[in-house]
């Protein structure tokens, strides 16, 4: 049974919201960089869950006694065809500031009215269980790009995602508010699921 679960990104931002949700569930839950490892996986799959299963396969060879999550996510804008989806982190080049990435996706969209903004956020998470078994879950959040960026919050696309419950950005919710329905959040929920109902996880 593994003792300590490894979450492989590089992301801070992901890393605090998901010792957030993952607080509680028995076991110690570390970045990469705290389990001393350091890689960059190659996200060169064609959907969401190829990439989390590459980024958690590579990085439980690394560590095979413990549980490796991974995750990938992204942005989907239907105006766009999806875009930027699984190309998020990379849009208009990965050193490219979100002020930026923003601006541009809102210039995109000039002039389309609320009802074609429509956009949600996606998350797959892959498991790597020792043994070698890798399975994955998703979360989605659906809401849709305002017309100016608002909020200091969250992280990304957050400041352009608007969600009609709260009618504001998702940057301008706390932590908490954002992960009791994130795309993250409800990934990471079912996989806690699968997790206890393969019993790696109390
Ligand atoms: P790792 O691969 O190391 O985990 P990354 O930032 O490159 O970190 P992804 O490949 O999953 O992560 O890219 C996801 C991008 O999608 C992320 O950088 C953000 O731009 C965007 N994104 C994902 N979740 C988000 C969220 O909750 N709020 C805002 N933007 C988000």
């Amino acid at each position: 049974m593994a003792e300590r679960i490894i979450f492989a990104t590089g992301n801070q931002n992901k890393m605090k919201e998901i010792k957030e949700i993952l607080s509680g569930c028995g076991l110690e839950v570390l970045s990469m960089k705290e389990a001393g490892i350091e890689l960059d996986v190659a996200e060169d799959g064609a959907v969401f869950e190829e990439n989390a299963r590459i980024k958690a396969a590579e990085i439980a060879r690394l560590a095979p006694q413990d549980l490796v999550l991974a995750d990938d996510s992204g942005l989907e804008i239907d105006y766009l065809n999806k875009e930027p989806g699984i190309y998020s982190a990379r849009y208009l080049g990965e050193d490219t500031s979100y002020e930026i990435k923003n601006q541009a996706l809102l210039y995109r969209l000039s002039g389309v009215e609320k009802e074609r903004r429509t956009a949600r956020f996606v998350c797959a998470i892959a498991a790597a269980v020792p043994g070698g078994e890798v399975f994955t879950t998703r979360g989605t959040v659906e809401g849709y790009i305002g017309l100016k960026p608002a909020g200091k919050n969250g992280f990304g696309y957050d400041p352009i995602f608007y969600v009609d419950e709260y009618g504001c950005s998702t940057a301008e919710l706390s932590m908490e508010q954002k992960n009791a329905f994130s795309h993250r959040g409800n990934a990471l929920r079912a996989m806690k699921e699968e997790l206890v109902r393969r019993g790696f996880i109390s």
